[in-house]
């Protein structure tokens, strides 16, 4: 016991001199067991019409920090968001939404929040809670 103990305390001591401590003992590097789901890494889709009515859902919940894609597809002639503009930090997401297209739109949100899309003259409007 006191030898052992002895020994720790010399090698604190010497340890405390080296000017370059180097990791004695290094770990082996644990085995990672962990494997990835492809199905989680692959962004959400959320679909969103636009019809007479405006947005249809007019209010989407999705994660923060996480890729999603939102899908507007234009249903109507009759609807002035023949394009959609999503503000984003620093520059705004815009795009034309063409009859019966889908188009999709790959975003992350990267803070909670909330963020109202509108068609290009704000009128028509959605918004997307970022949780
Ligand atoms: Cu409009």
């Amino acid at each position: 016991m006191k030898t052992r103990l002895l020994a720790a305390l010399l090698f604190l001591a010497a340890a405390c001199g080296k000017d370059s401590t180097k990791p004695e003992g290094t770990q082996p590097a644990e085995p990672t067991s962990k494997a990835e789901n492809p199905a989680a890494s692959a962004s959400t889709r959320l679909e969103i019409s636009v019809t007479a009515k405006g947005f249809e859902p007019d209010n989407l919940s999705v994660p923060s920090g996480k890729p999603v894609t939102l899908v507007f597809t234009r249903k109507t002639e009759s609807t002035c968001a023949k394009e959609v503009v999503i503000p984003m930090d620093g520059e705004k997401i815009e795009r034309k939404l063409p009859l019966n297209e889908a188009i999709a739109i790959e975003v992350t949100f990267p803070k909670a929040g909330e963020i109202t899309y509108a068609c290009g003259m704000d009128m028509v409007k959605g918004t997307v809670v970022v949780q």
